[in-house]
């Protein structure tokens, strides 16, 4: 913590702690960069900035910087006069939020266990404890907060990258009103991982609240749901063969998830409906089926089928025979099929994902409602987005093909942000530029979401196209469209460009974090697809049904638009090393990181470039106080307004340009003295007010 502390500028501390803000290093080489990373790393420094991006590295360790301590610290300070904080940036997006009453997001990205989730919970704390409050409004700050170890607990799991990862996306709205009040919220979730309900790789668990009831729940309760204690009683809860996690306690998590629906007002009906679907799941994934002589499926036995029916308020015989029966509309009548076990096994999975999956939106619906703001005043907002991080397994499905192209995406719109955009300013602004290359990803994300040509509308044509569509015809669509394209790795090519060989049904792409090799994506797609699609097709509706992965495409097209019309701040989380081991700096791993999420590129962009900038209009209303030229009013064209100003305020020639509707200044501490000034003037103003009118 005295590291911390330590002001930047002594040569000694530099050497000491390293650089708090990369564009002051001497040089920008990744080797300077890696460097800087690592002597900050092992000093117990997580976060640098490159500018006001904020660079952070899995600790894996709990350290003494996030209380309320440090946040009174951080609260109204200047950005760069303290050392890199999350409560610095979460403050001074608070702070621009406020002078500017616009409306901002904080785009959290980096890999499967990079410290995405602590991030955003790192932010939703500090708003939620530092922000002012009346008394009345803390019950909704109290289910903000809240609504995280519930959501965590039925929408993250165990996986091999994380033991608490996130599989589903989440974009949460917090509302201010006009004097800083955190007074609302709001959450959009994204394609939860419904297969882990029903299976989950080796090392793997399903969802955290399962093991929570079984481990935590009181005895009358799982006497109630007719359950045993203990895991080891569920199929569904062992297939992982990882049922105890040492990081992990389940009944102390159990409790705090029961006090927290308690605080986001669930009263015991809802909370008791609740654990009555959780327990009909664990009931379903333990029906087992038995053939008869034609290989047909009949229920081994009834009771779990009856705590199933018992639990969801279903008639059992109607029950048994979805789970065992197909019916077949043939003209007017019904004919009932009998399913094979296979087909009964499946039919029970997609029967247990369904329900959770129901569940999981209507948990978000009812938390939604409870921080719903009803007060119509105008309010702004601050974004935070936390989705699943960018992941490779030794199989990967179509979970990870949609997992890893949301990243995709995200990291699209990072670049269009930053390193396009930004330069394109400059050229459209008339100001000198040396372009800095950079990797464009729009090329992948064109492969994968392209109309009519992409891999998403080819999955479409296959799962809705009635016939024989199969994994193969698949493939052999995807070689035929795609097979020369940079980033799809054909079969033909796959040996002699990676030296791994393709099995007959995967294909493989080159995605902006590295390369991944999917298997049987159409169909575990086209088993959820086609159910989920027709189910919730408008029997009206001529419209041709959407699957899933159309479904989450437009999802993310909306998320972009939500995104693109606010303010963005950034931070860049990186995984320190692939064992959770705290204290270890792989630094292979984070080179990786560093290279993909495209820092140096953003370092270059922002060491030459100019932090911060202002419509001339919006920088001389505000601070025309500040010179006896442009007080109270400038008469003349607001570029030479601001250029009077600013020579009167002493800046240096190099220290900002005149564009052609803006003015950029180089770094930020030029602004902040700026915005010092502005402030005791505003106060010596206030001052004087009240002393003429005391005076009279
Ligand atoms: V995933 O894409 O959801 O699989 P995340 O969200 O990026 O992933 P998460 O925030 O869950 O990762 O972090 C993983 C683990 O790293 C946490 O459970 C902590 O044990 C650890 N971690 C992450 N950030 C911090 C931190 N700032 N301080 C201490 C941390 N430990
Ligand atoms: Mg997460």
């Amino acid at each position: 913590m005295q590291g911390q502390l330590d002001m930047e500028g002594a040569l000694t501390a530099r050497d000491r702690v390293g650089i708090q803000d990369f564009v002051l290093l001497d040089e920008t080489t990744e080797a300077a960069f890696l460097s800087n990373l690592k002597k900050r790393f092992s000093k117990d420094l997580i976060y640098t900035y490159i500018g006001t991006l904020l660079v952070s590295v899995n600790p894996y360790k709990e350290l003494d910087i996030y209380n309320k301590k440090q946040m009174d610290i951080y609260m109204g300070v200047n950005f760069f006069e303290l050392p890199p904080h999350i409560y610095a940036l979460a403050d001074n997006a608070y702070h621009t939020m406020l002078t500017e009453f616009n409306n901002h997001f904080i785009l959290i990205s980096g890999e499967s266990g990079a410290g995405k989730t602590e991030a955003s919970k790192k932010i939703l704390q500090y708003y939620a404890v530092s922000c002012p409050s009346t008394t009345l409004l803390n019950t909704v700050r109290d289910k903000m907060l809240m609504s995280n170890p519930v959501l965590e607990a039925f929408g993250n799991a165990k996986t091999l990258k994380n033991d608490n990862s996130s599989r589903f996306g989440k974009y949460m709205d917090i509302q201010f009103d006009s004097q800083g009040d955190a007074v609302g919220g709001h959450i959009l979730n994204y394609l939860l991982e419904k297969s882990r309900v029903v299976h989950q790789n080796h090392g793997e668990r399903n969802f955290h609240i399962f093991y929570q009831l079984v481990e935590g729940g009181s005895d009358d309760l799982l006497h109630q749901l007719g359950l045993e204690r203990g895991c080891q009683h569920y199929n569904y809860l062992t297939q992982g063969q990882c049922p105890i996690v040492p990081s992990i306690n389940d009944k102390n998590d159990w409790k705090t998830v029961k006090n927290a629906l308690q605080i986001i007002s669930f009263d015991e009906t809802a909370t008791n409906h609740l654990f009555e679907v959780i327990a009909s799941v664990l009931h379903l994934g333990n029906v087992r089926f038995d053939s008869d002589s034609k290989g047909h499926a009949l229920l081994n036995n009834n009771t779990e089928l009856h705590w199933v029916s018992n639990l969801l308020g279903v008639d059992a015989h109607r029950l048994q025979e979805g789970l065992t029966f197909r019916k077949i509309e043939a003209k007017k009548d019904q004919v009932l099929s009998p399913f094979t076990t296979d087909h009964a096994i499946y039919a029970r999975d997609a029967l247990a994902k369904a329900i959770y999956g129901q569940t999981f939106t209507w948990l978000v619906n009812r938390i939604n409602e409870s921080m719903e703001n009803e007060d119509p005043s105008r309010k702004t907002v601050i974004g935070l987005l936390d989705i699943y991080g960018f992941e490779v397994f030794y199989v990967n499905s179509f979970e990870q093909f949609c997992i890893n192209y949301c990243n995709e995406k995200l990291q699209q719109l990072f670049i269009e942000l930053t390193l396009k955009s930004e330069q394109e300013e400059y050229e459209a602004e008339g100001i000198e530029w040396e372009p800095v290359q950079f990797f464009n990803n729009k090329i992948i994300c064109d492969l994968i979401e392209e109309k009519h040509t992409g891999i998403i509308s080819l999955l479409d044509e296959e799962c809705l196209r009635p016939g024989d569509a199969t994994d193969l015809t698949f493939l052999e669509r995807l070689e035929e469209k795609m097979g020369n394209h940079p980033h799809f790795v054909t079969h033909k090519l796959a040996d002699k460009m990676t030296r791994k060989t393709l099995e007959r049904g995967d294909f493989r792409l080159l995605h902006y974090a590295g390369e991944v090799t999917y298997c049987v994506l159409m169909c575990q797609s086209k088993n959820d697809i086609v159910k989920e699609c027709f189910s919730s097709m408008d029997p009206d509706s001529r419209r041709r049904p959407e699957t899933v992965v159309t479904q989450f495409k437009s999802s993310l097209q909306k998320l972009t638009e939500i995104l693109v019309a606010k303010e963005a701040w950034y931070i860049r989380c990186l995984k320190s090393n692939e064992s959770k081991q705290s204290g270890q700096f792989d630094e292979a791993l984070i080179r990786h990181q560093v290279k993909y999420l495209g820092l140096m590129e953003h370092l270059r962009v922002r060491r030459a470039g100019f932090a911060y900038r202002r419509k001339y209009d919006v920088f001389l209303k505000r601070y025309k106080p500040l010179c006896p030229a442009t007080w109270p009013h400038w008469r003349g064209v607001a570029a030479d307004g601001v250029e009077v100003l600013v020579q009167h305020l002493g800046y240096l020639p190099d220290e900002y340009k005149m564009g052609r509707t803006k003015i950029f200044i180089r770094h930020p501490r030029t602004l902040f003295a700026t915005e010092d000034a502005y402030e005791k003037c505003k106060h010596e103003l206030a001052t004087r007010i009240q002393a003429k009118y005391k005076g009279y």
